[in-house]
């Protein structure tokens, strides 16, 4: 029962105690009473022929339109009318005049069929009347609260748009502080980063150094490794016992391919070796090592091999990074120990750490401008993310601005709402000026059923039906949506939820915003089925 109705039926029932029951012939409403006179011919109401008065309600179809029998089951399209005094007037198809069965609850279309029909118009009608007051009651009281949430939407909207103002303001503030900042934190960069270049090319110079420190004294051992009769110098014969030597591997070393390695001569002294050292330190495999695995190439062989890539030292942001990471980790424990790099006394070699160690903790001076830097950086950032965060408030208040909330703004309370209806199988979700939403009751993930597109409803109550739509596709069919009827009520709440077509939904939800203002109740509306 709709509201509509409320307004018809106080009519009706008013009419209704006043009426006089106009004669006519059976099953004739009284707005065609005038078509029906007694004793004047018939003309049937589709004009197609006239009878003699008597062959109306003589149980045989004269008309083609079945209007000859509106009182007998005679036509088969013709229909009768009841009058249902008390209740409500109605037409029933003529085939179920005198059929056995109660139509009409003033008992009349059974008039001639023995049916012990009892007349339950009057009872109908109390009930119809009891729901119908009771809707219109609900009618009032939504169409009241509908009036506080206009003055709550008004009252909202003020408050945003002062909102909105004031943070458009701070923003400004903001955009200059951000300028400000960076200006700051570049300033605070430069040195830092001259700092941490000077502190790094040490690094590398003391690297090289202790290199050359181990290939010397690798040089020195291989130099008495291979000296076999001790007598201070490397010959020829010598280098030959190490046929890994071989410059080419045709796998016989011969006495010129050593004197080669040697530089033309017989043998070298310690001195001379350097020269020779540096053409075989990439193959030369250690005696005391040779003996053991050959898979495994000798520790040896690879410190060239790394020495000879570029440096595998960490970006200028590492050591930063690392220094961060451990001023967390340490600050617990040591609040003093906050330098970077990383501790020595590590066993696991760091991946910044390499045959040489790892770089030494910056000097006192380079980490103070790399705090000073730090500070920058991070009063920056945090400017730039409050920055941000306004923004973001902005675009939110200015998408909420844009909505259409109705013609009062009255639908506004529900944006950032969500209302929940479970079915058997899903948990349905309205979220309005948002999206749908279907989760399957027992598990498994949420479906889009549609985010908000439009109103549409009819072009003289358009806030009366919502649209969601591009949800999630359905297979083999179209992308899911939702159409929302919105109905009055006292709460706001999903009633019900269908799907009446594959993935097109159907979603009642009740609202107090979409009540009516309560209408007078003309009486004398012209009504005439009596
Ligand atoms: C899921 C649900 C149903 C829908 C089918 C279509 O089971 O979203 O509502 O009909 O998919 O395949």
């Amino acid at each position: 029962m709709t509201i509509m109705h409320c307004h018809y039926l106080v009519l009706l029932l008013v009419v209704g105690i006043s009426a006089v029951e106009v004669q006519r012939p059976r099953g004739v409403p009284l707005s065609k009473r005038p078509f029906y006179e007694e004793g004047k011919p018939f003309t049937c109401l589709d004009g197609s022929r006239t009878i003699p008065f008597n062959r109306v309600n003589d149980d045989y179809c004269d008309c083609q339109d079945g209007s000859d029998e509106p009182g007998t089951a005679a036509c088969p399209n013709g229909h009768f009318h009841c009058t249902n005094a008390g209740f409500r007037p109605a037409f029933i198809p003529s085939s179920r005049v005198n059929d056995g069965i109660c139509d009409c609850c003033d008992t009349t279309d059974e008039y001639n069929s023995g049916a012990a029909c009892q007349n339950t118009c009057k009872e109908m009608g109390r009930k119809e009347r009891e729901s119908l007051q009771k809707l219109a009651e609900i009618a009032k009281e939504g169409f009241l609260l509908k009036q506080q949430l206009i003055q709550e939407a008004k009252r909202g909207l003020e408050e945003k748009k002062g909102k909105l103002s004031e943070v458009q303001v701070s923003k400004k503030d903001m955009e200059a502080k951000v300028e400000s900042l960076r200006t700051v934190k570049e300033t605070a960069e430069k040195p830092e980063k001259e700092a941490k270049e000077r502190h790094l090319k040490a690094w590398e110079d003391q690297k090289a150094v202790i290199r050359m420190e181990k290939d010397k004294a690798k040089m020195a051992e291989v130099f008495a490794e291979l000296d076999d009769d001790a007598d201070g110098s490397v010959s020829m014969t010598e280098l030959l016992t190490h046929s890994e030597l071989d410059p080419d591997t045709d796998s016989s070393f011969t006495e010129a391919e050593a004197q080669g390695l040697l530089g033309g001569v017989d043998k070298v002294d310690s001195s001379a070796f350097e020269t020779v050292w540096n053409g075989i330190k990439d193959k030369y495999i250690s005696e005391a090592k040779a003996d053991t695995t050959i898979e495994t190439p000798p520790e040896e062989n690879k410190e060239p091999a790394a020495d000879s890539e570029s440096e595998p030292y960490p970006d200028e942001d590492i050591p930063e990074d690392d220094d961060d990471e451990d001023n967390e980790e340490e600050e617990d424990e040591d609040l003093d120990d906050y330098k970077s790099p990383p501790t020595t006394d590590a066993q696991e070699k760091k991946p910044d750490e390499d045959e040489e160690g790892t770089m030494p903790p910056y000097d006192e001076e380079t980490q103070q401008l790399i705090d000073v830097a730090q500070k920058a950086r991070d009063e920056f950032d945090e400017a730039e993310r409050a920055l941000r965060e306004v923004d973001d408030q902005i675009r939110n208040i200015e998408k909420e601005i844009s909505f259409d909330f109705g013609p009062t703004a009255e639908f506004g309370y529900m944006y950032s709402q969500c209302y929940e209806l479970t079915t058997s199988e899903y948990i349905y979700k309205l979220c309005p000026f948002n999206r749908v939403s279907q989760k399957p009751k027992f598990g498994g993930s949420e479906t889009n059923l549609g985010t908000w597109g439009k109103w549409a409803g009819p072009d003289d109550d358009v806030h009366s039906v919502m649209k969601y739509e591009h949800g999630t596709s359905c297979w083999q069919g179209p992308n899911r949506s939702t159409t929302v009827k919105l109905t009055c009520g006292k709460e706001t709440v999903v009633t019900s939820t269908s799907e009446p077509s594959r993935c097109e939904y159907l979603m009642e939800f009740i609202t107090p915003a979409i009540c009516k203002e309560p209408r007078n109740l003309d009486l004398t509306d012209g009504h005439d089925e009596l």
